[in-house]
């Protein structure tokens, strides 16, 4: 090294200390100073998460947007998703839960398409580490068996649907019932809500399922329409795509819009287009936009944070004045 290289390194160095010590330089290790980096394995990202969503079928305007929202928010985050459709099927339903707690997912979340018969496939999940968040739908099992539930409080919707029939019909009537798939969550929790609010002066004539679908509750309400023929003051029924056909079976025979007053359930692009139409009177909204949340608590899981045990969906009623405004703006 030249004698001139040695004295500039030299200065250099001196001149370095001179500044540091003037800004008062740490005189701790620097280790401890420095931002603390993540140690491997330590915080998870949406990158590590593969999610299991064993959908339950594709019965509804409801559950498609549904899926839409789980699989947009998967792929926006990127998450990897196993999803699956069950075709209504609980049998199905368990099928895919095993396959992915083969596959070890890291979170499966599940909307049951009815309440019972979990126990065995949530304690297997458990068994293998799996945390299940219950999505929509309830569960009866034991509250161990699962981490959170996140969806909508079935019973207030029907306790309002109940409300808005009382204001509908002040003077009482009779009144007839579509309700959803038979022992779901959804089913259950709507028409108990109903019972609850409704006024003692309305009488509920019959109640059938349409299992949350337009083509089976089309020949359910042409059959209410004939067998209580000049009885009907009112229809509750369980969804907006069962209203659909209730409205289809209205217009064949000769029930003109108001005629008998309709409440449905959801709050969808075509229960908008009844309220427009003159239909349907009120729509109790069911959010299924539930991805951004499923996710978000998906990952929390991961991470050891700790989550609410039940996460409900904040809904509200919608009414015809509003629905033309509303309609262009709706998602689902
Ligand atoms: O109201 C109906 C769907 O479980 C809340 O299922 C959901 C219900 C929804 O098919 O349209």
């Amino acid at each position: 090294m030249s004698k001139k290289l040695l004295f500039n390194l030299l200065a250099v160095l001196m001149l370095a200390s001179l500044v540091l010590s003037a800004c008062g330089a740490p005189t701790q290790p620097a280790a401890t100073q420095a931002p603390a980096q993540p140690a491997a394995g330590g915080q998870k990202t949406y990158a590590d998460m593969t999610l299991c969503y064993p959908q339950l079928g594709a019965e509804s305007d409801w559950r498609t947007a549904n899926t839409a929202s789980i699989k947009e928010t998967a792929d926006k985050v990127g998450a990897k998703l196993i999803f699956s459709d069950a075709q209504q099927k609980q049998e199905n339903q368990i099928s895919a839960m095993r396959s992915c707690i083969q596959q070890g997912v890291n979170v499966i979340a599940l909307p049951p398409v009815v309440e019972d018969g979990w126990d065995a496939v949530l304690q297997e999940a458990k068994d293998a580490n799996i945390p299940v968040i219950i999505v929509d739908r309830s569960v009866s099992a034991d509250k161990s068996l699962y981490v959170s539930h996140i969806g909508s409080d079935m019973e207030l919707e029907g306790k309002r649907a109940g409300e808005e029939m009382n204001k509908l019909l002040p003077n009482g009537g009779n009144v007839l019932e579509i309700s959803g798939t038979t022992g779901s969550g959804a089913a259950t929790g709507r028409a108990k809500g109903f019972r609850e609010a409704l006024n003692a002066n309305i009488k509920i004539l019959d109640s059938q399922t349409g299992n949350f679908n337009p083509t089976e509750a089309k020949p359910v309400a042409e059959a209410f329409l004939k067998k209580y023929a000049g009885q009907i003051n009112g229809f509750f029924i369980h969804n907006d795509g069962m209203a659909q056909a209730v409205v289809e079976a209205m217009k064949a025979a000769g029930v003109k819009p108001g005629d008998i007053k309709m409440v449905s359930v959801d709050g969808t692009r075509g229960g908008f287009q009844m309220m427009i139409d003159g239909w349907v009177q009120a729509d109790v909204e069911c959010n299924p936009l539930l991805g951004p949340q499923v996710l978000e608590m998906a990952l929390k899981i991961m991470n050891g944070e700790k989550v609410d045990a039940n996460v409900l969906t904040n809904e509200t009623v919608y009414y015809p004045d509003k629905a033309a405004e509303l309609l262009p703006t709706r998602q689902y």
